[in-house]
């Protein structure tokens, strides 16, 4: 960063002292794990440098918009429907949620044994280290998992701006038409907040915005299936976790430009890993920023992950909203029917998660499954029995990790890691 920020971070009410500190952990992480990859892209520049510019210049763009009368709005889950925040002309920032950071002074408000990203929310508001938090005029949580659902209860202490919008569990009919009040009343919210009436062409302004976002991410995704692949799966995860946070049509116009020059390498059989690489895909939990720890592993391991089956990846990113209704309630269901299939374990029963990672292991070649799951996360660590049962059945290998943020078990799971990757090689 080139700019000196500090004034704005301060004016934010951060801990500068903490902000440094976590800034040079993060410089350093990103260092160490994605500056030194060989072969990259070109089109990753952009990424690297939204990244050197994380807490800086889109923090600024964030002050600028809220000067200029819009909102900011942060959310922590894929259920949240980014099409009505911006038809409100407000900023959407999904917030990350995936450092180890102020874990001692979540603790005192949380139980030790609660997932390492409730944790991690709550320790960035704590130490004042979040300038997307700090940014926010509405945060919204949502009723998926009892740890965030009771933690919201919690959070509203020390976070009074949060509005929670109840996620159902199952997929009834009578789910489906909890979902879509929930939506109007979200809707709702958004108006009082903003003063703006969604209108249809409004609402339309917003899928589309959000639609070609997603294209370019299935665009990415679908080139991954290419042997060799064509970009790491570190960059691949980057880009959709930069995706939450930055200004959707100027990323949507880099991942585009970022997929034309992946095609080229396609076409000429190059790949950032050679031909015979064990391929990857993951599946679990989402990894929020900077939540780098298994795609480092399985890549530092001689493996290359091809896919996410993640809200951070293609469980958040699949499916486009039907734009073609002409008024306010057809678009509103087009939302509902599009935002409904997501298959995120917290329903009973989630079978279609189980085809998804069946589907996404045939279309990108993978060799082999690996779960993730962090530590306490009741929803995705029951349900890996279910998605190793089966795979295993098909003939996919699989392996099951349990982790969190730290790095102390990071020897482990590379051993784990490298011997799976091991038994797929013969
Ligand atoms: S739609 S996956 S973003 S809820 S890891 S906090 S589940 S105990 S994040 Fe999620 Fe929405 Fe579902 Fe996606 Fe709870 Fe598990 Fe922690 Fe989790």
């Amino acid at each position: 960063m080139t700019t000196d920020y500090k004034p704005m971070w301060t004016s934010l009410g951060l801990n500068l002292e903490k902000h440094d500190a976590l800034l040079d952990v993060l410089g350093k992480a990103y260092q160490d794990i994605y500056l030194s990859q060989q072969n990259r892209p070109e089109g990753m520049g952009y990424l690297d440098f939204v990244m050197s510019e994380v807490h800086g210049l889109r923090i600024k763009e964030l002050q600028d918009a809220r000067a200029a009368g819009r909102k900011v709005v942060g959310t922590f889950c894929v259920f949240v429907p980014d099409e009505l925040i911006l038809a409100v002309d407000a900023v959407s920032v999904g917030l990350c949620a995936g450092a180890e950071f102020g874990f001692d002074e979540a603790e005192r408000l949380l139980p030790r044994n609660t997932c390492a990203l409730i944790k991690s929310f709550f320790g960035f508001k704590l130490s004042r280290v979040c300038p997307y938090l700090e940014a926010s005029d509405l945060l919204v949580g949502e009723t998926t998992c009892d740890g965030k659902k009771k933690a919201y209860e919690i959070f509203r202490d020390v976070q009074p701006n949060i509005y929670v919008m109840e996620v159902p569990q199952m997929k009834t009919a009578q789910d489906r038409a909890l979902l879509r009040s929930e939506y109007l009343r979200f809707k709702e919210a958004l108006e009082r907040l903003s003063g703006v009436t969604i209108s249809a062409e409004r609402l339309k302004r917003g899928i589309d915005l959000v639609n070609r976002r997603r294209s370019a991410l299935a665009r990415l995704a679908a080139l991954r299936g290419a042997n060799p692949v064509p970009v790491s799966g570190l960059d691949a995860l980057l880009i959709n976790q930069v995706a939450f946070y930055d200004n959707p049509a100027r990323f949507t116009d880099a991942v585009e430009k970022l997929c034309s020059e992946l095609e080229k390498r396609v076409g000429k059989g190059e790949g950032v890993a050679p031909k015979g690489t064990p391929r990857i895909l993951v599946s679990g939990c989402p990894m929020a920023v900077p939540n780098w720890k298994l795609a480092a592993i399985i890549e530092g391991s001689g493996g290359v992950v091809v896919g996410e089956d993640s809200c951070v990846g293609e469980r958040g990113t699949r499916n486009l909203v039907d734009d073609s209704g002409s008024d306010i309630d057809s678009l509103m269901e087009a939302l509902v029917e599009r935002y409904f299939k997501i298959d995120c374990a917290i329903f009973t029963p989630n079978q279609e998660r189980v085809d998804h990672v069946l589907e996404m292991a045939e279309k990108y070649q993978a060799d082999g499954v690996i779960h993730y799951a962090l530590q306490f996360c009741s929803p995705y660590v029951v349900e890996s029995y279910r998605v190793e049962k089966e795979l295993s059945a098909r003939g996919i290998p699989v392996l099951r990790i349990e982790t969190d943020y730290s790095q102390e078990d990071t020897g482990q799971l590379k051993t784990r890691v490298e011997a799976f990757l091991e038994m797929i090689r013969k």
